[in-house]
Order: structure tokens, then sequence, then C-alpha cells
């Protein structure tokens, strides 16, 4: 051994030594010259700069498939940028404003996911036990497990399909109603399941109703309180409510334009409603902040045990197209570049919403758009992802095969496989 390589080994075990008691942060190790015989020999390639530009692109091409206003947060080690864009009320006029409340919609699965694996973690239930042995008689077959609730993969029929198979009047009849989330339940049970417990992917509130009653029934609390203990009081996250069954949005708000099915319609103003057929799958409010410091606290270790962030992060396709994959109440996102992005996406009438980081928690975006029921505007608003984690595209060739990117194809939530 040289006295060169001896002196690498020794400043790579103090380094060690140093990580372990919590001394170095985290970017000074990877500045370090890697001992020799770390198994990566070269550095990790440097996080491409965000295009905000390309940002702010993708929220003009949402706003002219018809979002009224858009806005995007990103975080890194530099600092934060924002985009805001068009306005937040038609009627005032007031222009959109990134410390802005809005419907996150199902973004709040994964506050679902997180609050029920922190109850793992205490030993309270178990990932792989059937659900009716916590709830006993609730689901009609004992082989669905809590895994499968948090994986979609529980067959249980999405009972929102029925209930706004006509956009506006489906949720004219649903927005001032206060569900139980039983009644939820009888209304996904009183349609065929859609798969064996287990097989296959299938995108269905009725899970995350029911990992509600789990969160409720295993806590003894409201999963109100369950989201302010866990999550929204240690993170200080002074812009995220859960107020169910009041249906309005407190303090400085975006509202939400839902879009009729009918091309030409007015936009209907569906800022007020009580999101009770959502409730813990999809009925949080929040801001652009509140999200990245959620996404990056989760990313980071903060929430969850490093054997659930494991559980959690551990996925499977949602499509053919191998760059959408779902794992516990998260998603993960590959793009074009190789970056994979974990979050979640949301849709609530008016409400589009984008929300994710990468597996390090050093980068972040949270991107609304103020619109619903145009698929075309929130895949527009996925543009932000690609721009902001994956920086500035190099000029086309035009030669170069086209691939299939996360956030170039129809947003997810608007695949019928996912609806
Ligand atoms: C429900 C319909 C969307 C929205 C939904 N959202 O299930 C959950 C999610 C919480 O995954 C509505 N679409 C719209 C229709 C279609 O009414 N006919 O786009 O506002 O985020």
């Amino acid at each position: 051994m040289t006295s060169n390589h001896r002196r690498r080994l020794a400043a790579g075990a103090t380094l060690i030594a140093a990580l372990a008691a919590g001394i170095v942060p985290a970017t000074t190790a990877q500045a370090a010259p890697a001992a020799p015989d770390a198994t990566r020999t070269t550095k990790p390639a440097p996080a491409p700069a965000p295009d905000m530009e390309g940002v702010a692109a993708a929220l003009k091409a949402a706003m002219a498939e018809g979002a009224p206003g858009a806005m995007a947060r990103f975080t890194d080690s530099k600092g934060v940028q924002t985009r805001a864009l068009g306005v937040r009320d038609r009627e005032s006029g007031a222009a959109m404003d990134v410390r802005a409340r809005f419907r996150i919609g199902s973004v709040s699965k994964t506050f679902s996911s997180v609050v029920l694996l922190q109850l793992v973690q205490e030993g309270k239930l178990q990932l792989d036990a059937p659900v009716n042995r916590y709830l006993p008689g609730l689901l009609p077959d004992d082989r669905i497990t809590v895994r499968h609730l948090l994986t979609h993969r529980s067959g249980l029929a999405d009972y929102t399909n029925a209930m706004f198979e006509h956009t506006v009047p489906g949720f004219e009849a649903v927005r001032h109603r206060v569900f139980s989330y039983q009644e939820l339940l009888d209304l996904s049970l009183s349609e065929p399941r859609t798969t064996e417990p287990g097989v296959s992917y299938k995108y269905s509130n009725t899970n995350f109703v029911v990992v509600g009653m789990l969160i409720e029934k295993i806590s003894g609390k409201p999963v109100a309180e369950a989201y302010q203990r866990r999550i929204i009081g240690p993170l200080r996250l002074r812009s995220t409510s859960y107020v169910h069954p009041d249906a309005r949005i407190a303090g400085l708000h975006v509202r939400g334009y839902l879009h009729d099915d009918e091309v030409g319609r007015p936009l209907v103003d569906s800022t007020e409603q009580t999101v009770s057929w959502a409730q813990s799958a999809g009925a949080v409010i929040s801001s652009p902040a509140d999200l990245n410091t959620f996404t990056t606290a989760l990313m980071r270790g903060r929430l969850l045990s490093p054997t659930m962030m494991e559980a959690m992060t551990t996925v499977t396709p949602t499509d053919a197209t191998d760059t959408r994959f779902y794992g516990l109440g998260l998603r993960r996102y590959d793009l074009s570049c190789g970056t994979q992005i974990y979050g979640h996406t949301g849709t609530v009438q008016g409400y589009y919403t984008y929300a994710f980081a990468t597996r390090d928690g050093r980068r972040s975006l949270s991107a609304m758009a103020n619109t619903s029921n145009k698929g075309s505007a929130n895949t527009a608003l996925g543009g932000t992802l690609e721009a902001a984690f994956c920086g500035k595209k190099p000029a086309a060739k035009a030669s170069s095969p086209a691939r299939a990117t996360a956030s170039a194809l129809p947003a997810e939530s608007d695949l019928p496989e996912n609806r």
C-alpha cells in the first residue's frame, strides 16, 4: 500500500466516523475524495440547474389549455424559485400568488400513507395483514391486505367514476354533502370488484377511504388529528389543513374553476365544497411552500424510519411506458434525464396539483393550475417537472428518436386506468 493510499483510507475512515457522529453535513461527504475501496469511483454528476423559463412555459401552456392561472415553486440547495401566472380569482382579477392555499386532491394520499406507515412503525398494525383483522367484516374478502390498499391492488372499485361520470351535475350533487366513510365504501361495494386482491394496479379512491377508516380505528382519533399531530405540527406547515366537512379555504387562497364536459360552456367556480367524497383520499388543503417542505422532509427521512421509506418507495409500474410507478401512496416518475422523482399528483374539481422531490430530498417542485376536467391542461402542467428537474433541453435533433417521458405523456390522473 502506498503512503498516498494510506492517507486517503485514513481520511475516508475519519469522514465515515464524523458522518456517523452527525458532525459532517452530507454535502461535505460528497465533495471529499472517495476512499480507494469505495464502490463509486466517480463523483455523481451535478444536478442540472432548473430551467425556470421552461417551468414558466409549462405554466403558460396550462393556461393556453384553459387554466385561469398556474404557479410553481422549486427548491434546491441554492434556494427557492417561484413563478406565478394568470389569476387566482377570475371575478376580482387577483393575480396568482405562490403564497396562496389550494386543494391538493390526491397528494392527500401521501399524507394518509405517512400516517398509516407511522402506525405500522409503532407496531400497531402490519402491512401484510388482512384489513379485516383490524376492521372485522368490513371488506368482502379476507385476502385484501393493508399493503393492497396502499398500492391500489385491492380490486375495490372506484366509486368516484360513477359519481363524476357527468362532471358538473355530478359535482353539484355532492358539493355540499357530508358522507361517512362507510357510505363511500358502500358505493364501491355496490359495484363489481375490478381485480382479485393483489393481482394488478388499479387506481381507486376507495383504497384511501379504507386507509382513513384504519387510521381512525387504530389511532382512535379523527384523521384530521392524525395529520395535525404527525405531519402538519412537526413540520410547521402553517398553510396546510384538513377542515372536512367545512367547505371553505381559510386565508389567502386560489379559487378553483371546473370545466364542463361540453366545450365552450362557462367555467364553474368549484372553490367551496366539502370534498366529503374524497376525505382521506383527497381533502387536504396546502400551499406550494408547505408541499415542498412536506415532500423534502419525507424524502429526507424526517417522517418515517428507513424500513418504512424502503417499503414506501418500492414501486411497480402503473402503465406500459416504464416511466411511471406507484409505491405506497407515492408515485415515482422517471424523467428523460434519468432523474427519479417521488411524490403525487392531485385532481379535485378546479385544481390540478403536482408535488414531487428527488429521492435525496435536495430538490422539490410543487406546481398547480386552478382548473380541472381538462386533461390537456393537466398534461401541460406536468411539463414543469422536466423543466425543473432536468433543466434546459439541448436543441432537439430532427433525427433523434422520440423517447417517452413521464411528464410529456397524458397526465396520469387522466388515463382511464387511473380514473
Ligand atoms: C374526481 C373527478 C377526481 C374530478 C379524483 N380525484 O378522483 C382524486 C385524485 C382525489 O386522484 C373531475 N373529473 C375533475 C370529472 C370527470 O368529473 N368526469 O376533473 O374535476 O386526485
